[in-house]
């Protein structure tokens, strides 16, 4: 029986992986070289920090530990920038409307989002109320596929892991929702989130009845 709905954020609430994607590129640009759509995949749920050590590795660049930080702060203040002329309408099709349905039928919903900017971004988009919980990337040590941010809003929610439906557009998170116990509805491509236990396009074409069937 699903008691709680846990949400990632981007490529599932909002779509700020385009923009992520964008950052990288121009990062990645600047020091002269490119990365392909197919390994931009491998960087959805992924922090910050690990993101720029695989893309340094797909270039083969190599740089100091401050260097990195240096170019992880440039990375993402450009991000900000994007990210901060977001409104409600930069709210995906159906994830509003999905997250005010799970609530009216008396379940918990959490956000376990990587990015250690999604209050901004849950700020600009006004969805803040809509959480029972919020766990970021300033929650947690580990990052997806750890499952540590899942079991993190599971227990702010007092709900048992068996008990929680993960939404994700990531690999990692997929494979973070099953190592923790949960789960998983996947939303983009289902050849590429192959783990999950049903994928959707989107969150609009859920429904909370299709919750039971999980
Ligand atoms: P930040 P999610 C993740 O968010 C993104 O998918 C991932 O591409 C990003 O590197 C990560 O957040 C960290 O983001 O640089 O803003 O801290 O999909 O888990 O909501
Ligand atoms: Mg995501």
């Amino acid at each position: 029986e699903i008691k709680a709905c846990l949400f990632d954020l981007d490529g599932v609430i909002v779509d700020t992986a385009v923009y992520h994607y964008r950052a990288w590129k121009r990062l990645a640009n600047e020091l002269g070289f490119d990365f392909t759509e197919e390994e931009n995949e491998k960087l959805k749920g992924i922090s910050r920090v690990r993101s720029l050590e695989l893309i340094l590795e797909w270039g083969g660049v190599v740089k100091s530990e401050e260097e990195r930080s240096e170019l992880a702060t440039r990375k993402n203040d450009w991000y900000v920038e994007m990210v901060s002329s977001m409104d409600p309408e930069d709210i995906l099709p159906g994830a509003a409307e999905f997250l005010r349905k799970v609530k009216a039928a008396g379940l918990k919903t959490a956000l376990g989002s990587a990015s250690k900017n999604s209050g901004l971004i849950l700020e600009k988009t006004g969805l803040l109320s809509l959480f029972d919980a919020v766990l970021d990337g300033n929650s947690v040590t580990t990052s997806k596929p750890d499952p540590e941010i899942f079991l993190k809003g599971a227990e702010a929610l007092g709900v048992r892991p068996e008990n929680c439906v993960v939404f994700e557009d990531a690999v990692a998170g997929i494979e973070a929702a099953k190592a923790g116990g949960m789960k998983a509805v996947g939303i983009g491509s289902a050849e590429i989130l192959n783990k999950a236990d049903l994928v959707v396009r989107g969150l609009f074409e859920m429904s909370v009845e299709q919750l039971d069937n999980l």
